[in-house]
């Protein structure tokens, strides 16, 4: 018998770690078109809406020469205490960006509160650059190689007691725009990588049970990372770095719901939509869509 999890929903409208503005108005947007309601009409049991405001929190004393690092890291510290505080609450913490730079405060909470966390990131980039590897500044390029405790700002910096996660246990899904540097340490890591090349070969439904094994090898609980812009452009354009070549977008509903059905996920986020490059709003519905699948279909 499978019960509901209660969900925190935590809003996190930011968009500094990215390239281009827009991110940021996301959160609003999707709820203004109607992803809570349609939450609520599936039945999930949403125990907890909040949304976050860098103003107040202070920033870590570590100096990072990248754009706009001080609200990155205030913004990374709201989050952090927020997932902390739901896994503490018992409540499985969804997060709502936003741009990828996010990712840093979801996992500083909680890696704080699972010692041994497995991720799947979907994603068309890899975001493993470091402060001295990324070639565009923007911190949305960085997170896992801060989760990896290969950068200078580690996840600690943003929650004392956070810690790292381990190569074996991330797992990449959709990859198919990495620099030489993130080539480099995936390869000298070992980290598990599936292009869309192999989704083709091999079927979605094998790559997440391969992910989810892989990921979850030895650890009390799986975090999905979930950028747009690993689907194809054709089906979201609404990004800030989109990729040609990506998932379709009945590729990205298997997967999440196949996730969502797992009982190691304890956690998610769902970042780079940008409504203000959208066509039409393709991309911000489409967001909505898959959001409701996968939020929905959560067991424990
Ligand atoms: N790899 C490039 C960089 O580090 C582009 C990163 C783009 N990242 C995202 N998130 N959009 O996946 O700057
Ligand atoms: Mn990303
Ligand atoms: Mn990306
Ligand atoms: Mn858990």
């Amino acid at each position: 018998m499978t019960r509901k999890p209660r969900i925190s929903l935590i809003s996190a409208p930011f968009g500094l770690g990215a390239g281009r503005a827009g991110s940021e108005q996301a959160p609003d947007y999707l709820i203004q078109l109607g992803l809570t309601s349609r939450l609520l009409q599936l039945g999930c049991n949403i125990d907890e809406m909040r949304k976050l405001d860098r103003s107040g929190m202070a920033a870590p004393s570590i100096q990072v020469p990248m754009n706009h690092a001080v609200e990155v890291l205030k913004m990374g510290v709201a989050l952090a205490e927020a997932v902390e505080t739901a896994v503490t609450a018992g409540r499985f913490p969804f997060v709502l960006g936003g741009d990828h730079s996010l990712a840093m405060g979801t996992l500083a909470g909680l890696t704080a509160r699972h010692r041994k966390l497995g991720v799947i990131w979907i994603d068309a980039h890899a975001d493993m650059n470091t402060e001295s590897t990324s070639p565009s500044g923007n911190m949305h390029g960085i997170p896992l190689a801060v989760a990896l405790g290969r950068a200078q700002l580690s996840l600690s910096h943003l929650l004392p007691g956070a810690g790292t996660v381990a190569p074996g246990n991330i797992v990449l899904i959709g990859a198919r725009d990495l620099d030489p540097p993130e080539e480099a340490l995936i390869w000298a890591e070992g980290i598990t990588c599936y292009g869309v090349a192999d989704i083709r070969r091999q079927g979605m439904a094998s790559i997440v049970a391969q992910a989810l094994n892989q990921a979850g090898l030895g650890m009390d609980g799986i975090h999905l990372s979930f950028d747009i812009d690993s689907i194809d452009p054709s089906e979201a354009p609404g990004t800030g770095t989109p990729v040609q070549r990506g998932l379709t977008a009945d590729e990205a509903r298997e997967a999440l719901r196949l996730l969502a059905s797992s009982a190691a996920l304890c956690s998610a986020e769902f970042v780079e939509v940008n409504p203000l490059l959208d066509r039409n709003d393709q991309t911000s519905k489409l967001a909505i869509e898959l959001i409701a699948l996968f939020l929905s279909n959560l067991a424990i």
